[in-house]
């Protein structure tokens, strides 16, 4: 068992490949992409794009190495039984989860917005988690899926990084996972939570977990 040691805050994050993942959280249209479910909640989705070519470098890389690779992609069912609706009235939007938009039916399953952007998407044989609430674990099989490959490190990347990869980073917190972010492969609509939920996660020692960056993850990984 080769263990690797990848420079991080608090201090250096050590990691086994062979019981490591690659988690890539919901780099979908519909967050990325004007007019989607971001746009619909008055955000700037210009910010997450800044994310994009890093977390390419570290998808690249990690399939090349063989690192288990899996991605999520937050929505709901056509019928939108699976999306409560304190969630879909949240806001009073104007455009509503289900409702149409350019991209087709925002947040829906199927739907082009929903899809994962073209420059990050996954390959047929990686596993794709479809999951209704912000957290990953949540009314999911991700952990179920994980336990079975014997997967104990998680190195997350994602949008937004205070919604879906914090909630995600603390669900894994509670079920043992030791979590590295990569902060450039993170981003949130705003650059103040941002920069918050990186500190809150490395804080006290290391709560939640390490904070890295991509170059110094992918150097200790060849
Ligand atoms: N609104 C926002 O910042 N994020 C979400 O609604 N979902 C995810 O973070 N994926």
């Amino acid at each position: 068992m080769s263990i690797k040691t990848s420079l991080a805050k608090p201090y250096n994050f050590q990691y086994n490949p062979q019981e490591t993942a690659l988690l890539l959280i919901d780099f979908q249209r519909d967050f990325l992409l004007p007019d989607g479910f971001g746009a619909s909640l008055g955000n700037n989705t210009e910010y997450l794009q800044k994310a994009v070519k890093p977390t390419q470098r570290v998808l690249q890389e990690c399939r090349s190495y063989g690192l288990l690779i899996i991605h999520t992609r937050e929505g709901h069912k056509p019928d939108l039984s699976d999306c409560p609706e304190s969630k879909r009235q949240r806001g009073n939007l104007k455009k509503k989860i289900g409702d149409v938009g350019p991209m087709g039916r925002i947040l829906i399953r199927g739907e082009y917005g929903h899809g994962i952007i073209d420059d990050l998407a996954p390959l047929p044989k990686e596993l794709v988690i479809d999951k209704s609430g912000k957290g990953a674990f949540y009314a999911t099989v991700l952990d179920e899926q994980l336990k079975e490959r014997n997967i104990k490190y998680l190195v997350i990347v994602g949008v937004t990084t205070e919604v879906c990869v914090e909630s995600t980073v603390r669900e894994a917190n509670d079920r043992a996972y030791e979590v590295l972010v990569l902060d450039n492969c993170v981003a949130s609509y705003n650059q103040d939570f941002h920069e918050d939920t990186l500190r809150k996660i490395s804080s006290q020692n290391g709560i939640f977990g390490w904070i890295g960056n991509s170059e110094d993850f992918l150097k200790s990984l060849r």
